[in-house]
């Protein structure tokens, strides 16, 4: 008999087609109440999956009263309620480390793209204003000084790749990492005043809610740039929009958003910003890679044995 497969989330079809021939897999969106559903058959599941973007809470799991095991597409699992599942015992399966490399491509696309104006220069061209003058100057990104918020398994690949632009990093995390032999600084408005990058790469949730406020905006000044590939909680975007619009900073680029999809009509209307549709780690080849970890997790787990890729306990 094949497991039950409750898939929360949404996967690449992919990914979908080989859960449905591995397990028997009801996709909840499919399902017309799910609420009604969750309550007469919620006790048929043993697995779920879910993804970064949907995450599951306590709610749909008090439903699955035989749930063991949890299977997320991604690494945040800042919509994943963790701890109740581990509570309860069930086994938490994610992907960290193979979206490092796409992350951090990322993080470097939208630097460069912001201080070069890459993005906005195209803009330019395509609406015929070359010929009526020049576009204006951008900003130097070899050898200027990078500040990483979140030194983990991306933030440390986005040091490496800044050594190839020979920039000076600096980072801050609550604690020191002894594995890594940058400087570490204690003070997020210190590290933003030090910087002219700051690019934030932190786990979301509670402990980094709003942790890019006013002051620390105001400390990075009109000439820094904010860079933003960790999840749009982490930034209070109501300030971020008042300094992009009042040159307090000199511009952001924005992977992730407070209420994504939806992007602030403010943020459209400004042309020091960079935009894109959370699409950090979508190539093909991560994206294949973190869909191979999300079937492997869940098979380790119904062989017996540990997951690849387990949550750390919450
Ligand atoms: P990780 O290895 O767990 O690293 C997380 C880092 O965040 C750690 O260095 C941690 O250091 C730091 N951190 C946590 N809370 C903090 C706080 N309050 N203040 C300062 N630093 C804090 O995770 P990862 O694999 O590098 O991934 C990081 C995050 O990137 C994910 O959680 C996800 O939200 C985001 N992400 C986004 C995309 C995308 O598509 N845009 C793709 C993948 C991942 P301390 O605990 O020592 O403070
Ligand atoms: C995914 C992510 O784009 O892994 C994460 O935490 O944010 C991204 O890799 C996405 O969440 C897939 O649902």
């Amino acid at each position: 008999m094949k497991p039950s497969l409750l898939n929360v989330g949404r996967l690449p079809p992919s990914l979908e087609k080989q859960l449905a021939e591995a397990y028997t897999l009801t996709t909840l969106s499919d399902v017309s109440d799910p609420e009604a559903f969750l309550r007469e058959r919620g006790a048929e599941f043993t697995a779920l999956t879910s993804s970064a973007a949907i995450g599951v809470g306590r709610a749909v799991i008090e439903r699955l009263p035989n749930l063991r095991v949890i299977s997320n597409f991604g690494v945040g699992l800042d919509k994943v309620d963790v701890a109740f599942a581990q509570q309860r015992g069930v086994a938490v399966g994610y992907t960290p480390d193979v979206l490092n490399d796409c992350v951090a491509d990322l993080a470097f696309a939208l630097l460069l793209d912001v201080a070069r104006g890459a993005s906005s220069a195209d803009r330019f061209v395509r609406a015929g204003r070359w010929p009526a003058g020049a576009f204006p100057l951008g900003r130097k990104v070899s050898g200027a000084r990078l500040g990483i918020v979140g030194m983990g398994r991306i933030g440390r690949t986005i040091a490496r790749r800044a050594t190839g632009f020979d920039m000076t990093v600096r980072y801050h995390t609550r604690r020191p990492v002894p594995e890594v032999e940058l400087p570490h600084e204690p003070s997020l408005i210190e590290l933003a005043r030090w910087c002219d990058y700051l690019v934030l790469i932190t786990a979301g949730g509670p402990s980094t809610h709003h942790l890019i406020n006013d002051e620390v905006l105001t400390a990075l000044g009109p000439d820094g740039f904010l860079i933003n590939v960790a999840r749009g909680s982490v930034v209070d975007e109501a300030a971020l929009v008042r300094a992009l619009q009042d040159k307090r900073i000199a511009g952001a680029g924005l992977d992730v958003f407070a209420d994504e999809p939806h992007v602030p009509t403010e943020l459209m209307a400004l042309d020091n910003v960079v935009l894109l549709p959370h699409i950090a780690s979508a190539t093909r080849e991560t994206r294949q890679a973190m869909a191979d970890r999300v079937f492997d997790n869940l098979q380790a787990f119904f062989a017996g044995q540990p997951l690849l890729s387990v949550a750390p306990a919450a």
